[in-house]
């Protein structure tokens, strides 16, 4: 979000689902969305039958990438060298849209001085992905009509992760592929509504409807609205909570709907935080690990099923959500306990339903202001911007920048001249194997909600490594091995998997209590955005029983360079 708030001053995908049925090349980078956006993934697997093709940029060759006409199979954390090496190609092949460019961006010299070096045979020696590979997803993305660009944690969750959102944006705005029915910027959104929850202020630097803090205006409105005053600063994200309460600086936390004892990286130094808070009340809907750390723990329902409310998606659609079933005894609506706890701090707050709340919303918010709840239900949903009670804007954002007249275009858009960084955690002889972490189909981040009920679907967590690796260590199929970072060591056992290159393993964060994963993950983050290196972590694994493997050449995992072959689907 804070690429695209850089670019175009909103944090939103550009466009809708829809436009993914209607285009002609799909880019599908760093993201499994066949595992982790599956109702997406429909709308793509319907582009493919109208006729797009399909590339998947991840250094495993995952289920989405079957169904790709095209896998690019990267070194973790070299994204930003492959998206200058198809800017370049596109420059350099006279494939650029020159009117875009020179009448809606700015910025295109420094940005063309920063790829300059980036030919195909420096990103392929760099990347693993063959120089074919790269001029071929170059020119197909350039020459199409229509293309998208979507991403989610393969490009954010690295400590240059803004700078890696920014060199994929380059690539669209450079072909002008936004601002167009069917050409536009998606990152997907992880879980429900975290979409819902920015747009709803819930991020440290803005007020509801991206309205800035630091806005005199704004900060009036809601002023007079809600009765107070609204200090003119920005608050700290996630990771700078984290670093004042490591300071002492911060001493008391308020967690709702989030388990941070199993989700932070280096979660060993996390809990040690988290333990020596003064007082933290956690709100969740079941008795997580972090709540068991917490002084008091407020049982809320859960949102999406015993609630009302609304919802907001990837396609910045605004949906209604139904209470569907009754919430067990002793629980409380989120919006309830909130109220009563403002009660308690001797504010009466009058709201005497869910609607009035949004109706509220509406009137302070100028993106919102169009969608009545009667609206929301006559239409399946709106998507923002909504500024009015009785018209519908365009599906997608940004169409400003095709405005003839170039006073209508507004604030042209920055082409990014970043410079690439590899991961903070390096490959050594002691730490010679990447491992990159994320997510499995039958499993839902730290398990609270996924483990609760026991499924055949599930069978814990393993270590996946390349059977060649297995091989030089000595291990079998199955076997319990000791997997050791520079934060800590865990064990778990290890399973074979061809869909990993020679010196990459993967793991999810999906049993904690049982294969704590962010015991090893590095805690380096990108401060533009606070998102930890979730992606790239330096391991070692071991042989219980002591026996040291073959590996430890540090060679022996940097040079394996990936052949990107034509793959059918699955
Ligand atoms: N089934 C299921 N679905 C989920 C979730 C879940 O836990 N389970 N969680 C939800 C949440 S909160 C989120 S945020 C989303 C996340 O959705 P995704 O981001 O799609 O999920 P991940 O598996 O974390 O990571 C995506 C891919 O990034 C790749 N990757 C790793 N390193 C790199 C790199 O350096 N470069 C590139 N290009 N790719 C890299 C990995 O191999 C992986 O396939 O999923 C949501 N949906
Ligand atoms: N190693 C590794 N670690 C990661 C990641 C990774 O890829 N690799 N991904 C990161 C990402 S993208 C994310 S989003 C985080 C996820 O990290 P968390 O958000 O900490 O993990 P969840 O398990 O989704 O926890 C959500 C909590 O919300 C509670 N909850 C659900 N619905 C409601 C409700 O309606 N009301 C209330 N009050 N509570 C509710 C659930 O019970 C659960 O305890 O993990 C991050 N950590
Ligand atoms: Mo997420």
């Amino acid at each position: 979000m804070v690429g695209l708030a850089t670019v175009f001053g909103a944090g939103g995908g550009t466009s809708s689902y829809r436009e993914i049925e209607d285009t002609d090349v799909i880019v599908l980078w760093g993201s499994n969305a066949r595992v982790a956006h599956p109702i997406f993934f429909h709308h793509i697997l319907t582009g493919i039958r109208n006729g797009a093709k399909l590339f998947v940029v991840d250094p495993r060759r995952t289920s989405s990438a079957r169904w790709a006409d095209r896998w690019l199979g990267l070194q973790v954390g070299t994204d930003i060298a492959l998206a200058h090496a198809i800017g370049r190609e596109i420059i350099a092949a006279g494939l650029h849209n020159r009117a875009f460019v020179e009448g809606s961006t700015t910025g295109f010299d420094e940005y063309r001085a920063a790829v300059e070096q980036w030919t195909l045979e420096r990103a392929e020696a760099v990347t693993g992905v063959p120089a074919d590979a790269i001029r071929e997803l170059a020119h197909a993305f350039a020459t199409a009509d229509r293309a998208q660009m979507c991403w989610t944690l393969g490009i954010t969750e690295h400590h240059n992760g803004v700078d890696n959102v920014l060199s994929l944006i380059n690539l669209n705005l450079l072909c002008g592929h936004v601002g167009r029915y069917g050409a536009g910027i998606n990152p997907l959104r992880g879980q429900n509504n975290v979409q819902g929850g920015g747009d709803m202020g819930a991020i440290p630097n803005k007020l509801p409807g991206f309205q800035d803090l630091l806005d005199d205006d704004a900060r009036q409105k809601f002023e007079i609205s809600w009765g107070c005053t609204i200090a003119p600063r920005h608050g700290w994200h996630l990771t700078e909570m984290f670093e004042a309460m490591d300071r002492k600086e911060m001493r008391a936390l308020y967690v709702i709907g989030e388990n941070p004892a199993q989700s932070e990286a280096d979660s060993t130094h996390a809990i040690q935080i988290l333990e020596g808070l003064e007082h933290m009340v956690v709100q969740d809907i079941f008795l997580t690990k972090t709540a068991k750390l917490a002084d008091v723990v407020l049982p809320a329902t859960a949102a999406w099923c015993e609630s009302e409310g609304t919802v907001t998606n990837s396609e910045r659609r605004v949906q209604r959500c139904r209470k569907a079933i009754d919430a067990p005894a002793g629980t409380r609506d989120d919006t309830d306990i909130l109220i009563e706890l403002a009660r308690r701090l001797g504010h009466e707050w009058h709201y005497p339903d869910v609607e009035s709340i949004w109706n509220e919303l509406r009137s302070l918010s100028p993106m919102h202001a169009g969608m009545s709840y009667a609206r929301l239900v006559d239409l399946g949903g709106i998507q923002w911007p909504c500024p009015s009670n009785d018209t519908l804007e365009p599906p997608f954002l940004h169409g400003r920048l095709w405005a003839q007249d170039p006073r209508d275009r507004g604030r042209l858009a920055p082409l990014s001249a970043v410079a690439w960084e590899g991961p903070v955690d390096l490959l050594s002889n002691d730490f010679p194997i990447r491992l990159t972490t994320g997510r499995r189909l039958d499993s839902y981040n730290t398990g609270v909600q996924s483990s609760a009920i026991a499924s055949p679907m599930r069978d814990g967590e393993t270590l996946d490594i390349n059977p060649d690796d297995a091989m030089r260590l000595g291990i079998e199929e199955g076997e319990r091995v000791r997997i050791t970072s520079r934060r800590g060591s865990i064990e778990a056992p290890a399973r074979f998997d061809l869909d990993l290159r020679p010196g990459l393993a993967f793991m999810t964060f999906h049993f904690p209590d049982e294969v704590d994963v962010n015991v090893l993950t590095i805690e380096a983050n990108d401060p533009k955005s606070g998102t930890a290196e979730f992606k790239a972590s330096a391991i070692r694994i071991e042989k219980l029983n002591g026996a040291v493997g073959a590996v430890g050449a540090v060679g022996a995992v940097d040079v394996a360079v990936d052949v990107a072959v034509p793959v059918a689907g699955d």
